[in-house]
C-alpha cells in the first residue's frame, strides 16, 4: 500500500458502513490496514480516482480512532464508532431490526428505542464527516441500509452537494416497511437524497408508494420522480453486477482449471457435484437447500455415489443472536443427512465454514455440475452471477430461488419457490439429470447476461442518473 495526503476537498464521495480496507489489530497493539476488495471498490476505484475522490466509513474495529490517510490514490476518512455504538447501530438496528424486516421478516425484527437512538447519533456522524470532506457543489454516493438517514442529514448540513443512495437489500412491502415504529424519519432521511436506487422496479415501486403515504410526497409525470420539500427525488432500478471479465479471466487460468479436476478427484470422483456458497445468513436458505438434497437421498431418487453436496458458508455476524441459532441448525442439519446415508470416508454433504479465496472459489464453481442459490429473500445475490461468470465451458446448472434479486434477469436458470420443498426438490433432480445440450443452452444465455452487465455498467448507470460524468 502506498501512501499519501488525504484530500481536502473531494469531488466524490462514497459513504459506506465499512471503509474498503479493514483495521487488524494484532495482539502486540500494532495495526495494519487490510484490503477488503469488494466488487464495490473494484467498479468505483477508477472514477473515485479521476475525481479526486474520497471514502468515507467505519474500519472495522471499535474505538479505533484513526487520522485520514490515501491509500493507492485513494483518500479514506475512517469514522469512530465505540463499542457500544457497534453493538446497538450496527449489530442491533441495522442487523437486528433492518435486515429481517427488509427480508421480508423471514426472522423476527426487534425494535428497541435504544438501538434506534445509537442509529441516529451513528448516521449524523457520517452526515458531519461527508459534510466536512465535500468540495463545494460535490456528489456524494450513500451506501446502503445502515446510512439511510444520512441524505436527510446531508442536505440540511450541506445543500449545495448532489446526493444518490444505493440500497443494496431488498425495500420491503407496504405493509412490513409500516410496522417501523421510525417509518417516517426513515423515508425523510432517504427522501433527502436527489437518486435512490434499488435493485428492482420492485423497490422503487414500494418507496414510490410509502414516499406519498408516510411523507407526503407527491407524484409527479414522471413516474420515477416524486416531489418533496420543493424538490424533485429520482427514483431508479439499477441491478448491481459483478467484475464478470476479471472472474471469466481467472476461471480459465490453468492454476484454476487444474484446481477445479483436484476438487472432483479429491471428492472421489462422483458423477455429480452440488455447490452452495453463501454468507452465513438465515435469508440465504441453506436449509432448504439441505432439505431438498435429503428427500431425494431418502427416497433413493438419489445416491452418494451420484451426487454429493458442498456447502461454503462464510462466517458472518457471529454476535447476532439469530445467527447462532441458524449456525446450529444447519450444522445439525449436515449431521442428521451424512449420519443416515454417508460411508466411510464419502461425506454426502461437505460443509466448510470459512471464507475462500477467490481462485479457490472460482475453482469450486468451475467444477459444480449444480450451483444451488436459494434465499428466501434477496436483494441480487451476487454468488449466481459469479458461477455464470466462471463457466466459460457453457457447463453446469443454476438452480436460482425467484425471490433473490437476479431472478430478474437470470430467467434462463431453474427458477424455484424456496418455500416449496417438492418444487426446489424437483427442480435438483432436474438439474441432476440434464441433457448437456440443453444445460449448454440455458449457460449461453445466462453468460450473454452476465458478460455484458458489469458492475463497471451498474456504477455507471447509477453516477450519470445523479449527473456525474464516469471515467472508462
Ligand atoms: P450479500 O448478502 O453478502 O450481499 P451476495 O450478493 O451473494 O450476498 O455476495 C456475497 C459475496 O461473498 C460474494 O461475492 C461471494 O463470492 C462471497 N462469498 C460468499 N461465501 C464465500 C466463501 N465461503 N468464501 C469466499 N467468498 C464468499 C448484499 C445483498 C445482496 C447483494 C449484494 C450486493 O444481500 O443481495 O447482491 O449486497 O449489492
Amino acid at each position: 500500500m502506498s501512501s499519501g495526503e488525504p484530500v481536502t476537498a473531494a469531488d466524490l464521495v462514497v459513504v459506506a458502513n465499512r471503509l474498503p480496507v479493514d483495521l487488524e489489530r494484532h495482539p502486540d497493539g500494532s495495526t495494519t490496514w487490510k484490503r477488503s476488495p469488494g466488487g464495490l471498490v473494484t467498479a468505483l476505484e477508477p472514477t473515485l480516482r479521476a475525481r479526486e475522490g474520497a471514502w468515507v466509513g467505519w474500519p472495522g474495529v471499535p474505538d479505533a480512532e484513526v487520522e485520514p490517510f490515501a491509500e493507492d490514490g485513494l483518500s479514506l476518512f475512517p469514522v469512530t464508532l465505540t463499542a457500544q455504538e457497534v453493538a446497538d447501530y450496527y449489530e442491533g438496528f441495522s442487523n437486528g431490526t433492518l435486515w429481517p424486516l427488509y427480508h421480508d421478516v423471514v426472522a423476527p425484527p426487534q425494535f428497541h428505542r435504544h438501538w434506534w437512538r445509537a442509529y441516529t447519533a451513528v448516521n449524523q456522524r457520517f452526515a458531519e464527516e461527508v459534510a466536512k470532506v465535500a468540495a463545494h457543489g460535490a456528489t456524494v454516493w450513500v451506501q446502503d441500509y445502515q446510512l439511510q438517514l444520512v441524505p436527510g442529514r446531508l442536505r440540511e448540513l450541506r445543500p449545495d452537494l448532489r446526493i444518490g443512495f444505493f440500497l443494496h437489500i431488498p425495500f420491503p412491502p407496504v405493509e412490513l416497511f409500516r410496522q417501523l415504529p421510525w417509518r417516517t424519519r426513515i423515508m425523510e432521511g432517504l427522501l433527502g437524497a436527489d437518486l435512490v436506487g434499488f435493485h428492482t422496479d420492485g423497490g422503487v415501486r414500494n418507496f414510490h408508494w410509502l414516499a406519498q403515504e408516510l411523507a407526503g410526497a407527491t407524484p409527479d409525470r414522471d413516474p420515477e420522480i416524486v416531489q418533496h420539500g420543493g424538490r424533485r427525488i429520482r427514483l431508479g432500478a439499477f441491478p448491481i453486477s459483478i467484475d464478470s471479465g476479471r472472474l471469466d479471466a481467472l476461471s480459465r487460468t490453468p492454476e484454476v482449471e487444474k484446481r477445479a479436476a483436484e476438487i472432483r478427484e479429491e471428492l472421489g470422483n462422483p458423477k455429480k457435484i452440488i455447490l452452495g456458497v453463501d454468507r452465513l445468513d438465515y435469508t440465504k436458505g441453506i436449509d432448504v437447500r439441505l432439505r431438498a438434497f435429503h428427500e431425494l437421498l431418502a427416497e433413493q431418487r438419489v445416491t452418494v455415489d451420484d451426487a454429493v453436496m458442498i456447502q461454503l458458508a462464510t462466517p458472518s455476524r457471529e454476535r447476532v443472536e439469530h445467527y447462532q441459532q441458524m449456525r446450529n441448525d444447519i450444522e445439525q442439519a449436515v449431521g442428521r443427512i451424512n449420519g443416515e446415508f454417508a460411508r466411510v470416508g464419502h461425506p454426502a454433504v461437505h460443509y466448510l465454514h470459512r471464507s475462500l479465496p477467490r481462485e479457490e472459489l472460482a475453482a469450486f464453481f468451475l467444477a459444480a455440475d449444480v450451483m444451488l442459490v436459494t434465499p428466501l429473500r434477496d436483494g441480487m445475490n451476487l454468488v449466481a452471477k459469479e458461477y455464470i461468470a466462471c463457466r466459460h465451458d457453457d457447463g453446469g446448472c443454476l438452480v436460482l430461488s425467484e425471490f433473490a434479486g437476479a431472478a430478474i434477469e437470470l430467467t434462463s436458470a431453474l427458477l424455484v419457490n424456496p418455500h416449496d420443498t417438492d418444487g426446489v426438490k424437483e427442480a435438483l433432480h432436474a438439474a441432476l439429470t440434464m441433457g448437456p445440450e440443453e444445460g449448454a443452452k440455458r449457460m449461453r444465455t445466462l453468460r450473454r447476461q452476465v458478460m455484458d452487465h458489469d458492475v463497471d455498467r451498474w456504477a455507471a448507470a447509477f453516477l450519470e442518473a445523479l449527473g456525474v460524468k464516469v471515467a472508462q
